[in-house]
């Protein structure tokens, strides 16, 4: 009997989400992709991985990922034809990147993106704080055309979907600062065929 796939429960626009479907189509993991609405999160889904978010990998064999990063790095260690694990020399770089992207930088793009739900006068100090971070980044991509080298790796694919959101928040105003690598490497990876690829529109996951 064939083994079956995976099982992805994801959400088109969610950078984790995305970030897990770039690693798994890198790594050329079939999974069965069950698109969830936040809203009205399937049953399935919260019997897998009660803490209800995405993106979250059910392996045929029974164990349940539910950090994205471990997703990308399970995906990985099956198959990375493109050799986006780093190597030990620069693994803690890439942890610390990652580390600080999903700490400081994505807690200043929340209150950036959504200010209504933070307090008042917070938007613009947020933004703030992640130029700080996005100049950090720039700096490194000012050197080399990936965050850790001349190739894409971990760090640059597990980041780059939260840059992405970062800057559409106002576009016009992103790309407008003095970021020109940054903006670079930020086209590079939207007009990437695996940034198509995995944005593929799907039909919400129905049992
Ligand atoms: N640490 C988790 C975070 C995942 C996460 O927060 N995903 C969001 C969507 S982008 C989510 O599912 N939120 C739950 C909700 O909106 O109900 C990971 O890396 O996978």
């Amino acid at each position: 009997m064939p083994q079956e796939d995976p099982i992805l429960y994801s959400f088109r626009r969610c950078p984790y989400a995305m970030r897990a479907r770039l690693a798994l189509t890198a790594s050329e993991q079939k999974v069965e992709h069950r698109e969830v609405v936040l809203r009205n999160k399937p049953q399935a889904l919260l019997d897998a991985s009660p803490k209800g978010t995405v993106p979250v990998l059910v392996l045929p064999d029974g164990p349940v990922l539910d950090e994205s990063l471990d997703i990308m790095l399970w995906a990985l260690n099956q198959n990375d034809p493109e050799s986006w694990l780093p190597d030990a020399q620069k693994h803690e770089s890439a942890m610390a990147l990652i580390r600080q992207n999903d700490g400081p930088f994505k807690a200043a793009l929340d209150r950036y993106k959504y200010p209504d739900r933070y307090a008042a006068a917070s938007s613009e100090e947020a933004r703030e704080q992640a130029c700080r971070i996005i100049e950090g980044l720039d700096e490194k991509l000012s050197q080399h055309a990936w965050l850790l080298g001349e190739s894409a790796g971990l760090a640059d694919m597990a980041i780059l979907p939260f840059v992405r959101q970062f800057a559409h928040v106002d576009r016009d105003w992103f790309y407008a600062q003095p970021w020109q690598a940054t903006i670079s490497w930020l086209d590079r990876f939207k007009a990437s065929e695996i940034f198509k690829t995995i944005m593929k529109k799907h039909e919400a996951w129905t049992p």
